[in-house]
C-alpha cells in the first residue's frame, strides 16, 4: 500500500550541510520525493507538530533548538514509506542509534538538554496525514 510520509532535516542537519544526504538516503532507498521546500517553524506550528510533547521536560528546549535555523520539510511516498524511513532514520538517542542509520552516523549529542538527531519522521498513518497537512496545507 503506497502511503506519505512527513520527513523534516532538522535544523542541525540543515547547519551541517547533510540535507542532500538525508535526501540522497531517501532516494537510494526508493521512495519518491513528492515536496521538499526549506522553511522556518514558528512556535505556534511546532506545538501543532509536537502536540504529544507539550508540557514535557524537554518541550521548551526543542522548541528553541527546532526555531534555531531553517528546516527542510519533505514528504516521501512509497509502500510502508512511514516505517521504512523510521528504520532509515534509527532510533532517537543518537549515541545509541545503530551505525548505518542517519542518526547513528551522522548524529551525536552535543549539548543536553537538547537532544539533535538530524532528522523527524512521522510515526503513523494518522501522524503523517496531520503533520503534512501542517507543514504543507496545499497538499
Ligand atoms: N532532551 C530530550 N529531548 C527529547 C527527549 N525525547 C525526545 N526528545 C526530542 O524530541 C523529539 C521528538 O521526540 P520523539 O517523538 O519521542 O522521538 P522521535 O519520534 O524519534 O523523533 C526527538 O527527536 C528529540 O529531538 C528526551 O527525553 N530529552
Ligand atoms: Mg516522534
Amino acid at each position: 500500500m503506497t502511503e506519505r510520509t512527513l520527513i523534516l532535516v532538522k535544523p542541525d542537519g540543515v547547519k551541517r550541510a547533510l540535507s542532500g544526504e538525508v535526501l540522497r538516503r531517501i532516494e537510494a532507498k526508493g521512495y519518491t520525493l513528492v515536496a521538499v521546500e526549506l522553511k522556518h517553524a514558528t512556535p505556534e506550528l511546532l506545538a501543532e507538530h509536537y502536540a504529544e510533547h507539550v508540557g514535557k521536560p524537554f518541550y521548551a528546549p526543542l522548541v528553541d533548538f527546532m526555531l534555531s535555523g531553517p528546516v527542510l520539510a519533505v514528504v516521501a511516498e512509497g509502500e510502508r514509506v512511514i516505517e521504512g524511513f523510521r528504520s532509515l532514520a534509527g532510533t532517537t538517542d543518537p549515541t545509541t542509534a545503530a551505525p548505518g542509520t542517519i542518526r547513528g552516523d551522522l548524529a551525536r549529542t552535543w549539548d543536553l538538554p537538547v537532544i539533535q538527531n538530524i532528522v523527524h519522521g512521522s510515526d503513523s498513518p494518522e501522524s503523517a496525514d496531520r503533520e503534512i497537512g501542517i507543514w504543507f496545507p496545499a497538499l
